[in-house]
């Protein structure tokens, strides 16, 4: 586990390196949790607060998201999101909303 996860931050760091899109949008995903997420570092304990991930959904996910204005669908996607119920959205929380947004987009292309 370690050496693999030097050998991908050597890759991601090189100052040559250009990223494919889909490493860009991994790096974009792991940047914005840091971002909303009370502790900077996305393996430390922590997570997404309501306050922030209401933020969040309202300045990054509006085009996708629906009623992200809306006190009480932001409510009930927090709760949804949030499976042990600790009132933070942690790194895998996080992640599965990312997964929901995707299925959600799947559904409506159909
Ligand atoms: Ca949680």
């Amino acid at each position: 586990m370690e050496s693999s996860q030097t050998t991908v931050m050597e890759g991601a760091k090189g100052s040559e390196t250009v990223l494919s899109k889909l490493e860009s949008a991994i790096e974009i995903m792991a940047q914005n949790y840091n971002k909303y997420s009370a502790k900077e570092n996305l393996l430390r304990k922590g997570g997404i607060k309501k306050s922030n991930f209401k933020t969040m959904l309202q300045s990054e996910l509006s085009h996708m998201l629906h009623e992200t204005m809306k006190e009480e669908a932001v409510e009930k996607l927090f709760q949804e999101m949030d499976q042990d119920g600790d009132s933070l959205i942690d790194f895998d929380e996080y992640w599965a909303l990312i997964g929901k947004i995707v299925k959600l987009l799947a559904r409506n292309q159909q």
